[in-house]
């Protein structure tokens, strides 16, 4: 029966008393606005659209049979404590089902630090493995075949230090460089734009990339030499079109380091993978992937590669840590299983599922083994993986891959024309827009237009945290002194420093880095050692804060006069305080520690400016000494920490410690991000007057914040 576009609008009319279908038109966070229904007339002439999965435009998967062939590797990001631990951690896992390893790394290591650096004393072993030298890789993967397993290292700053160690410690397990099989993070554009974990400016660390790539290419043919990360620019609460945007400009930004190197783009190409994450808006993600995989086929050409692999994406991906709740976190387990489903359906290469409890502290065996059983679940019982690119041709799934297209392909021409994403880092644009979409994420969390079950809507009235909590103890920074001093005691000192020598020589001239550092890791220099010899020509990078503005309180506005008010009510508080003390409110935000994720703290310092707030922002990586020195010089009432990497027992009392001894306890302190309830007392007994933890309103933490403050300032 014939039927026409016409006569739906019509019955839909009906069906919904008179209302047209357009009244169900919603705008989503990247600005796309999606209809109820999509139809044929709608995929008509897609640039996108692609026949067959395997074959270029890639829209539809790298591979031609995708899963039907071969699913998708489950790898799961894991590591903390001693490299023993964490070795322990991984046989267990791969026993259980898990098929390729990805190492997470100590704060510590990946900002180049030794574990007996004392501007890293709160971070050793927390948020992932420490590894000091090439003894403790060799742990890490003792009774790991290297010639067989796949292994990421998600690393980013210490590079070369730990990619050396990871070959050395390969050799001495018997296996050749040739056999190696793997990816390394070594994406450092988005460490600039979004996770802070940098050592070096962005000059000679791009030159860091191009000598992996050209090491990797010559001598080790099987191994990813760069995992070209959208995930942490998603984290750090870009939308979809901003993710798949930055992601390909820094994939670009890559591609031309390495031509200009000397590189032919056939030898590299084929070896560049790419890590996207995904959140809870289902179709949007698996249209992202989509859209990525076009969107590179066609900036490839540029290049004029003659192999089809030069131009094929192929990508990682890890469900969003930021979707976790520490509210009800039961439900994290259902979240990213959907997640999951979006990353099968948009057609991933390897997939890490979080596990429920990461809103909270690190994951235990216990959550662990459920995040895994997620993707065995989906590969082994759903018979999801029987059909290629199931989605393909569904008109709303090729609808929105083409919109995500046309949304990144003109952020990707405004960074062109800026001179390519270094350039358009330097001015500070990408970071700026990623913050504004996190603002207003947040603005519409805190209102409650999106949904976040547990925290906005449904929340339980009693709270039980009735799991355990994995924490790691700070015995683990002893024991790798321990070992760091026994190895230099051992080592032949002589071939040591003549080693390190090499490497800086290779930093200031022109021999390849990664080949300098690998001979200094078999000399058992350590990664500090390794580190500094770099430093010594390239110096440390420090980055400049910016902060947006107006991005929280236009979200308001724009909800109607209702939700405006509790801005307007704020505003109001904090121009009272101003009267009465002749001062705004001033708030000092704080990351302290090696934890580089800013999301949080630029999140708030933006809303509080909203807000009426005078807000300074320290710069990344301080220690507590160094916090309070700016609090005080400051002047300011209170600080907030943000602590996302389980620093905070170490590093919130020291804070209000320093403050105490230089006669400033009247400045107060209070503390946000990850930290788990049952430290919540402790951190009291400490001396912290607040505790915000994930899921709580911006608004409310200011309005607690204000109560103390005119409490004491105002009474
Ligand atoms: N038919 C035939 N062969 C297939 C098929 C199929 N349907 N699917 C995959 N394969 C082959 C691949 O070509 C590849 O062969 P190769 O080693 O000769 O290139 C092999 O099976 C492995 O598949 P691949 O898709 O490359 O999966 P991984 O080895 O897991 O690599 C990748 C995935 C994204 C490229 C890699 O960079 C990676 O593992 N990244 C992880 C990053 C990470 O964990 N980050 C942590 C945050």
């Amino acid at each position: 029966m014939a039927t026409s576009y016409d006569q739906w609008i019509e019955l839909a009319t009906k069906q919904m008393k008179g209302k047209g279908p357009e009244s169900l038109n919603w705008k989503s966070p990247e600005g796309i606005t999606i209809k109820p229904m999509y139809h044929a007339e709608d995929t008509k002439d897609l640039e996108s659209f692609s026949m067959f999965p395997g074959m270029a435009p890639y829209t539809r998967g790298p591979m031609a049979t995708m899963y039907a062939g071969r699913p998708w590797t489950i790898r799961q990001y894991a590591g903390f404590s001693t490299a023993k631990a964490s070795n322990e951690f991984y046989r267990k896992n791969l026993a259980a089902g898990q098929k390729g390893l990805s190492v997470a790394f100590s704060l510590s290591t990946h900002r180049g630090y030794d574990s007996d650096n004392p501007r890293v004393s709160g971070d050793i072993g927390k948020a992932g493995v420490a590894i000091d030298s090439i003894e403790d890789m060799k742990i890490l993967f003792d009774g790991i075949p290297l010639d067989q397993m796949s292994v990421s290292m998600t690393m980013n700053g210490a590079v070369i230090p730990i990619l050396a160690m990871w070959i050395g410690a390969a050799e001495e397990q018997g296996v050749k460089q040739e056999e190696l099989n793997g990816t390394i993070q070594n994406d450092i554009l988005k460490e600039y734009l979004t996770r802070n974990t940098y050592i070096y400016p962005p000059e000679p660390s791009m030159r860091i990339v191009s000598d992996i790539m050209a090491y990797s290419s010559k001598n080790m043919p099987r191994y990813n030499t760069i995992s070209i990360s959208g995930y942490h620019i998603m984290e750090a609460g870009a939308d979809s079109v901003l993710q798949c945007a930055f992601t390909l400009a820094d994939g670009v930004e890559y591609v031309r380091a390495a031509l200009a190197s000397g590189m032919d783009v056939d030898t590299f190409a084929p070896r560049l993978s790419f890590f996207f994450g995904v959140g809870m808006n289902f179709f949007m993600e698996i249209a992202m992937l989509r859209a990525a995989r076009f969107l590179w086929y066609k900036l490839m050409q540029q290049f004029n590669p003659k192999k089809p692999q030069s131009s094929m994406l192929r990508t990682h991906v890890q469900t969003s840590g930021w979707s976790l709740t520490e509210q009800d976190p039961y439900n994290n387990i259902i979240r990213t299983t959907i997640e999951a489903m979006s990353a099968a359906l948009g057609g991933t290469q390897s997939l890490h599922t979080n596990s429920f409890d990461e809103a909270v502290c690190l994951p235990t065996e216990f959550s662990a083994r459920i995040a895994r059983n997620t993707q065995i679940i989906i590969q082994e019982e759903s018979q999801i993986c029987r059909v290629a690119d199931p989605l393909g041709g569904s008109y709303y799934v090729e609808w929105l891959t083409n919109q995500i297209v046309e949304g990144a392909e003109k952020i990707i021409n405004e960074i062109e024309e800026m001179g390519g994403m270094a350039k358009a880092i330097a001015t500070g644009m990408p970071k700026m827009r990623i913050e504004e979409s996190a603002a207003r994420r947040q603005a519409r969390i805190d209102q409650g237009k999106d949904v976040i079950v547990g925290v906005n809507k449904y929340r339980l009235k009693d709270e039980k945290l009735d799991f355990e909590i994995l924490e790691v103890p700070d015995s683990v920074r002893l024991e790798q002194i321990d070992r760091i001093n026994h190895i230099k005691k051992t080592r032949d000192n002589a071939k040591t420093q003549a080693c390190l020598e090499a490497v800086t020589k290779a930093a200031a001239g022109k021999d390849n880095l990664l080949e300098a550092a690998i001979a200094a890791a078999k000399a058992r220099a350590t990664v500090g050692e390794i580190s500094d010899a770099m430093e010594k020509v390239f110096g440390r990078f420090v980055a400049t804060t910016q902060c947006v503005s107006g991005a929280y309180s236009s979200e308001y506005s724009e909800a109607g006069s209702d939700s405006a008010q509790v801005i307007d009510t704020m505003r109001k508080r904090t121009d009272d305080f101003m009267a009465k003390t002749g001062r705004r409110p001033r708030i000092l935000v704080t990351k302290m520690g090696q934890d580089g994720h800013d999301r949080g703290i630029k999140v708030v310092a933006s809303s509080y400016a909203d807000l009426g707030f005078d807000v300074d922002i320290s710069p990344m990586f301080q220690t507590p000494e160094e916090a309070a020195k700016m609090a005080i010089e400051n002047d300011v009432h209170i600080v907030g920490a943000s602590s996302l990497a389980a620093g905070h027992k170490t590093l919130v009392p020291e804070l209000i410690g320093e403050l105490k001894k230089n006669g400033a306890e009247e400045i107060m302190v209070v503390a946000g991000g990850v930290i788990p309830p049952s430290d919540y007392q402790f951190l009291y007994d400490a001396g912290c007057k607040g505790i915000y933890g994930p899921g709580t309103p911006i608004t409310e933490s200011a309005g607690k914040v204000m109560d103390m403050l005119e409490e004491k300032y105002c009474k």
